[in-house]
């Protein structure tokens, strides 16, 4: 038996919500009842409109199997927003929260979650390179979460829920990612803060920190053939690489105010026991 819908009527915005983990999560909330506004780095994926259409598909397709009696018609009636934006501009986090509001009142759940990984060795990393993964990845996160933040202090009820996205490496590093982890502390340590700074308006500030989830992050670093994917899943106690959707669940835990009120400042691993067996 699925569970039924736990936040309806809830609204959520989420950065990076066209593929991946913000994907998973913005058609688990959508079945959950809410409302969703996603941003996405235009003309990023060469099949855009193909994933814009399929999300709404995808999300019509999980309400109705949530909830057999909900009253959509057709696939206009999904509530999803989508806002086109490079969250490395503080404009984009901005815009998000507007049009957010301007369509559905009010901001209750926010997910930072857009970033970009390239695998490269410390040696050969660009300046150029370094400086998009710390734009992108942090300065994108703390913008976003600024925005919203914001808004959550202003609307009435005042509050919500803010998750960044951060990640195990945030604890353990990657030798290729030298560029990258440190965003992923980064991310981590803005939730800590923001934890501290925002509690008294009733905003709950929490990191996910997913092991590894497969997505076009590392399309080419765990190739079907690889050693590295053979290896990461032999060290994995769940016996398998991550999927999007094994982050949705603890999102709508977070975003679930009922089940989640007194969690603030937490850090929450998601990697199928990948850390514990780490040695
Ligand atoms: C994660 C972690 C994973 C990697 C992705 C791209 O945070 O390091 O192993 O696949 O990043």
């Amino acid at each position: 038996m699925p569970l039924p819908p736990l936040i309806t009527g809830q609204v959520a915005a989420i950065t990076g919500g066209l593929t991946g983990i913000g994907r998973g999560i913005a058609v688990l909330f959508l079945s959950h009842g809410a409302s969703v506004a996603i941003n996405y780095l235009p003309s990023h994926n060469a099949d855009e409109d193909k994933l814009l259409s399929s999300l709404r598909t995808e999300a019509f397709d999980a309400i109705k199997s949530r909830n057999p009696s909900a009253t959509l018609q057709n696939l206009e009636d999904v509530p999803l927003l989508t806002v086109p934006g490079d969250v490395s501009q503080p404009e984009a986090g901005q815009e998000l929260v507007a049009q957010t509001v301007a369509r559905f009142g009010r901001l209750d759940t926010f997910v930072s979650n857009a970033g970009i990984c390239k695998f490269e060795e410390f040696l050969e990393i660009s300046p150029t390179s370094y400086q998009r993964h710390i734009d992108t990845n942090l300065s994108g996160a703390f913008y976003a979460v600024q925005a919203a933040a914001q808004q959550m202090t202003k609307q009435e009820p005042q509050g919500g829920s803010i998750i960044g996205i951060s990640s195990i490496s945030a604890l353990v590093g990657g030798a290729q990612q030298c560029h990258y982890t440190p965003t992923k502390a980064g991310i981590l340590s803005l939730m800590q803060s923001t934890a501290t700074a925002l509690g008294k308006y009733n905003i709950r500030c929490n990191a996910l920190l997913p092991g590894t989830i497969r997505t076009q992050l590392n399309d080419e670093d765990l190739r079907d053939d690889s050693d590295k994917k053979t290896y990461m899943e032999g060290r994995i106690p769940l016996g398998r690489l991550g999927r999007p959707d094994d982050l949705a669940g603890p999102a709508l835990f977070l975003a679930a105010g009922e089940l989640s009120s007194y969690v603030t400042g937490a850090a929450i691993l998601v990697d199928g026991g990948a850390f514990v067996n780490f040695q």
